[in-house]
């Protein structure tokens, strides 16, 4: 049975909890050969999604389930409606249900060690995804495949240190960033990256950082209350796409041209904010990439049948700049 459905409602989570808990009396039976799934057919895969905050998030989802179909892997899939709390509860239900490898998104980087080390205890190999946690005990997960935030926060400085060398000499380069969900590792490592490159430029100043938890909703609201706040903006350094499409949209109101009036460098390079690039509203988009599919299905399938997989996999992705010409570039399919 493959449960395609994420978990849209606190029923659905009941019946999957009650369904572990019926089953946790009558464990599924593992096949012989040392109780792993000998190749792609009987694996079992549980997998933690945080929810569906994003198009990028969206697309994240299709990845992973589109790639258990094709590898024939089933997939036990939780949306954890941006609760920490349910994506525990979904990971204990997998134990429970004794599936062959666990792959979550951790929501934030901290608090994991218990559900860990319940999964380690029960001999199920936990991959991480999209996301990093901090962990003491390094052994509590098996790897990571992902995207590299730190290195992402970095295109978005290096971007500007070009753009401003094209640009007359002036006084400072006033930033507001608006920065995704606190204590999640994009948020954390976009900041850090960020930094790291702006801090032997004196010049460029982060005159405000607020969480707008990568909601367009958000965006919209911090941009107006932003806008209110500060009489002088150069730049605008938002840490998703959903959140940007929220910049937008407040500085139309005030008839403000983004792109121009404010310089826009966001993450992720979701379709609506590539044809932004285009229009000359929006000046860098940095690619975070949420088809991790594939990846993770090669992953699962390895640690099924036990076998060593990499500590850490970051994803490819790329960066797109104004001055490119993207009249060829492919649908982004999110
Ligand atoms: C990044 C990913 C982030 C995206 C957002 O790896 O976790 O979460 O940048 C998404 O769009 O909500």
């Amino acid at each position: 049975m493959t449960v395609k459905r994420g978990f849209q409602s606190i029923g659905l989570l009941l019946f999957f909890c009650g369904l572990a808990a019926f089953t946790a009396c009558q464990k599924r039976e593992k096949p012989e050969e040392g109780g792993v799934s000998t190749d792609h057919k009987g694996i079992i895969l549980g997998f933690s999604q945080i929810g569906a905050e994003s198009a990028w998030r969206t697309c994240n989802t299709r990845s992973v389930q589109e790639a258990a179909e094709e590898a024939g892997i089933q997939l036990l899939f939780s949306n954890a409606e941006q609760k920490q709390e349910n994506q525990i509860k979904a990971i204990r239900s997998f134990i429970a249900y004794q599936v062959d490898v666990i792959a979550f998104v951790p929501i934030v980087s901290a608090g994991w060690g218990n559900v860990l080390r319940e999964a380690k205890e029960a001999g199920i190999p936990v991959l991480v995804t999209d996301r990093k946690i901090d962990i003491q005990d390094e052994s509590l997960y098996a790897g990571f495949i992902g995207t590299d935030s730190v290195q992402e926060g970095r295109a978005a400085a290096e971007f500007l240190l070009k753009k401003f060398e094209t640009l007359p000499p002036g006084g400072p380069v006033r930033i507001v960033e608006l920065s995704g969900t606190v204590h999640s590792s994009a948020a954390t490592g976009r900041a850090q990256g960020f930094r790291e490159v702006l801090k032997s430029h004196p010049r460029f100043e982060i005159i405000y950082s607020e969480s707008g938890d990568f909601m367009r909703s958000k965006g919209l609201e911090l941009m107006r209350s932003v806008l209110q706040t500060f009489t002088q903006i150069d730049v605008i350094f938002s840490h998703n796409d959903g959140m940007t499409l929220g910049v937008l949209d407040a500085m139309k109101e005030k008839n403000l041209k983004p792109g121009t009036d404010i310089i826009i460098v966001t993450v992720d390079a979701e379709q609506a904010a590539i044809d932004a690039l285009k229009r000359g509203e929006i000046n860098c988009v940095i690619e975070c990439n949420p088809k991790q599919g594939p990846g993770i299905m090669e992953l699962a399938r390895k640690l099924a049948k036990g076998e060593p997989i990499p500590r850490q996999i970051h994803v490819e992705e790329e960066v797109f700049y104004e001055w490119d010409d993207l009249s060829g570039l492919p649908p982004r399919g999110y």
